[in-house]
């Protein structure tokens, strides 16, 4: 397997008026932390926080400079999650706050965990949740439990996976028994493990180098990264293949395609806007950028945006890593979460953080040529002079929650 090169400034400190975002990487439950600690980002200006609910797995993180939360003191006082997510879940919102706290200021979470026991499956879903009610965009990597670990954690891992692909703007899943597929099995027990860290370790420094490279000229501007996954619940399309050698941009290209994450049953096999990554250890040309944009576009779509960059890593010698990320059924996604804001049935429970995902941002998604240039934000479908695409309770400023709670009220008294 090979090394993920890095190319991250030392100088990348977000600050207010620095153009980048500040980014935090959490690990979630046993799994979740091993991951994170073992991904290797010297010069990244991320901020990294653990959450856990045993004392015992919190005291042996030894990530530097890392906000470490105990989940479910009173609850749990810090025993672990016993297995059960219920657990997990009620651990995590007896410390919303303290989640809240900590992710204060964040632009962007990378939220990082494994599914199947307790912590992961209950407790991630709910801090994706709290992210994206303080306007936190998610992008979120689990590991799904191997089939002969029992019903129990398959279960409470498909739950979890659910409920996290509804509350993170991306969401991609390594599945253990897909890895295990492919893994050698003379090899030690915990290869399997190591393969999921490594994929996850690959993606995470891509999305990094996407937005703090080092060479700004092939940095994507946050707004523009953010507009690849606008909006929480859409199927995921998110892969990345390397080679080397004479046809390493074509084997790059097969080898993204067999990326374990592309075969998980929640993952997109179609996205209407593309962002496409290449590092290389010299500038590509013309006709490899092509191969790579066609290859992928033939494959996965990319209609109505494809974002094609690359970046000059010359550590990479003759490796061409290659990245694509997108998501599939935006629109639909979008009108389907203001459906359910538009007509909560009788009795039936409204989150009401769905309220706050369909903001001006997700109306206003920025239009994107092939060279990741950006040229409007925002094509409004007038008739009339009224903006079609925004929603009705929008254009008459009809203030939700409020209308609800009245809602509410009125079929209490009923
Ligand atoms: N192969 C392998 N899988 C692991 C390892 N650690 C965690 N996992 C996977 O991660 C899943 C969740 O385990 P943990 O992260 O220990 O559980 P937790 O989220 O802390 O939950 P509780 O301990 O119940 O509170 C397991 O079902 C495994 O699939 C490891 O070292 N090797
Ligand atoms: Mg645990």
């Amino acid at each position: 397997m090979l090394e993920p090169v890095q190319e991250i400034p030392a100088d990348a400190t977000p600050s207010e008026n620095s153009g980048l975002p500040r980014v935090t990487l959490m690990g979630v439950g046993k799994g979740g932390i091993a991951i994170v600690s073992q991904i290797k980002l010297p010069d990244v200006p991320l901020h990294t926080i653990a959450a856990d609910t045993s004392c015992s797995d919190l005291d042996a993180v030894t990530i530097p400079a890392c906000t470490k939360i105990q989940l479910g003191p009173k609850s749990l006082r810090g025993f672990g999650a016993g297995l059960q997510a219920k657990s997990g879940e009620k651990a995590a919102k007896e410390s919303e706050k303290k989640i809240a706290e900590a992710l204060a200021g964040t632009d962007l979470l990378l939220l990082v965990t494994a599914l199947g026991r307790g912590t992961g499956s209950g407790a991630s879903p709910v801090i994706a949740k709290i992210a994206q009610d303080a306007g936190i965009p998610v992008v979120c990597f689990a590991t799904n439990p191997f089939s002969d670990e029992g019903k129990h954690f398959t279960e409470q891992a498909a739950v979890a996976a659910e409920k996290l692909s509804e509350q993170s703007n991306a969401f991609v899943l390594v599945d253990n028994e897909v890895i295990a597929q492919v893994t050698d099995s003379n090899q030690a027990f915990d290869a399997v493990f190591k393969t999921a860290v490594y994929w996850i370790e690959r993606s995470v420094v891509v999305c990094c180098s996407m937005i703090f490279s080092a060479q700004t000229e092939t940095r994507l501007d946050f707004s523009v990264f953010k507009s690849i996954f606008p909006v929480p619940g859409t199927r995921t399309l998110f892969a990345v293949g390397s080679a080397s050698g004479e046809n390493a941009f074509q084997d790059a290209l097969d080898d993204l395609f067999r990326c374990p994450f592309l075969q998980a049953a929640s993952a997109a096999t179609h996205a209407d806007t593309l962002a496409i990554r290449v590092c290389a250890g010299r500038a590509p040309s013309m006709q490899e950028m092509e191969t790579v944009s066609k290859g992928i576009q033939e494959r996965f779509g990319g209609e109505e945006r494809t974002i094609s960059n690359f970046a000059v890593l010359p550590g990479l010698e003759d490796t061409i890593e290659v990245c694509v990320l997108g998501a599939d059924d935006v629109r639909a996604t979008r009108r389907r979460r203001e459906r359910t804001v538009a007509a909560p049935q009788k009795g039936q429970s409204v989150l009401t953080s769905q309220f706050s995902q369909t903001d001006d941002e997700e109306d206003e998604l920025p239009l994107i040529d092939s060279h990741g240039s950006l040229f409007a934000s925002g094509k409004k479908q007038l008739y009339e002079g009224i903006d079609l695409d925004t929603p009705t309770f929008r254009r008459r400023r009809i203030k939700l929650q409020e209308e609800l709670d009245a809602r509410r009220k009125r079929v209490s008294r009923s």
